[in-house]
């Protein structure tokens, strides 16, 4: 009997510094699961962060350090391909035939674009525009069906799909259309300081982050400073539009515990913030801490993480080679005689 061709997923962190509990708990912890019924790519996206400036020697520290998070997050690499973005030159090979796809109207168009043009005013980069069409290329690569990302990346996903469905209308078909997986909670973490505004890796402010490295007297300092909401029930811990800081907390308390946002109200009625505060701490500590030390112990074993990386990029290239030929050969440009 034929074997059943597993569906594929693929999805990748930028190494641009300490992942967040809102990289984790939107993107990463939800991979794991995916890895029993898809065949998945996890891919350190080290090509997207040049779009920021970064020190040489901490990209390539960060970049180590979240293969080994991948792994100490339960991404299993006998299960999955674990690469670095760079180490597959096919990601870049095919951005530039994408290029000549996408529009630059729709690229100026895209809300991190405008966000990140606004933050880092004096590095306007082309890389920063071209970014959701290296995204793009990194999906459309593996002929993914599936993306799991964080609610922030939406749109980026969709424009992958624009682009592989006007290719595929120019060139006939060539791209499998991809889709994004959105957990229904976990997609949002909002920053700790400012509840309208992402909890981001680059956020210039320590408070507003939770990473997944801090230690537990952080965890513990930053929660109990977390913007709460200032209307007339101050202490009322309740889930509403009208208290976003005290709600992302609420999200964050049941993401880590397993406990409903409900049943979490109940848990905390009548009881005072700094209480509820302590218990979110206790919560993200107890999630992180067995995380923490794994990821400690495998970043130290550099000869494993080549290993892996090694085996990860040559699984990884056997699919992106298939990919890259096709399209090099739709567009009509001369094969290599081997
Ligand atoms: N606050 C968040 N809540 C839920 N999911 C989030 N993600 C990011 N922030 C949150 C998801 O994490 C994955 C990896 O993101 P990325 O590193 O590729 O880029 P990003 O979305 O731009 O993340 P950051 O933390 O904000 O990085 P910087 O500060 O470097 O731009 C994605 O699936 C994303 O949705």
């Amino acid at each position: 009997m034929a074997e059943e061709v597993k569906k594929r997923v693929f999805s990748g962190v930028q190494p641009t510094g300490k992942v967040t509990l809102g990289n984790y708990l939107g993107a990463i912890r939800n991979w794991t699961p995916l890895q029993e019924q898809y065949e998945c790519l996890f891919c350190v996206v080290d090509l997207h962060s040049l779009t920021v400036t970064q020190v040489p020697a901490e990209l390539r520290k960060n970049t180590l350090d979240l293969v080994a998070l991948y792994i100490a997050c339960g991404i299993d690499p006998e299960k999955s391909a674990l690469f670095i973005q760079s180490h597959v030159h096919e990601h870049s090979e095919l951005c530039w035939i994408l290029d000549t796809v996408a529009y630059v109207g729709e690229l100026n168009r895209m809300t991190q674009f405008k966000d990140k043009s606004k933050k880092h005013a004096d590095n306007i980069n082309m890389g920063l525009m071209n970014y959701p069409v290296l995204m793009a290329s990194d999906i459309l690569l593996y002929q993914t069906q599936y993306v799991p990302v964080g609610k922030d990346q939406i749109q980026h996903v969709e424009l992958a799909r624009d682009i592989a469905q006007r290719f595929n209308a120019r060139y006939s078909d060539t791209f499998v259309v991809p889709e994004c997986l959105i957990s229904k909670t976990g997609s949002s973490i909002k920053s700790l300081q400012d509840p309208s505004a992402k909890m981001s890796k680059s956020d210039p402010n320590d408070n507003a982050i939770i990473t997944l490295t801090d230690d537990p007297d952080s965890i513990r300092r930053k929660l109990r400073r977390a913007v709460t909401d200032s209307d007339t029930d101050a202490h009322c811990v309740r889930y509403s539009a009208d208290k976003p800081g005290v709600s992302n907390l609420l999200n964050i308390y049941s993401l880590c515990t397993g406990t409903s946002v409900a049943e979490a109200e109940r848990l905390f009625e009548g009881k005072g913030y700094g209480q509820f505060k302590d218990a979110v701490a206790d919560a993200v500590i107890s999630v992180l801490q067995p995380i923490q030390s794994e990821q400690k112990r495998l970043a130290a074993d550099k000869a494993y993480l080549e290993s892996v990386l090694k085996q990860g990029a040559e699984r990884a290239e056997h699919i992106a080679c298939k990919t890259l030929s096709k399209v090099y050969r739709k567009v009509g440009l001369v094969p290599k005689s081997r």
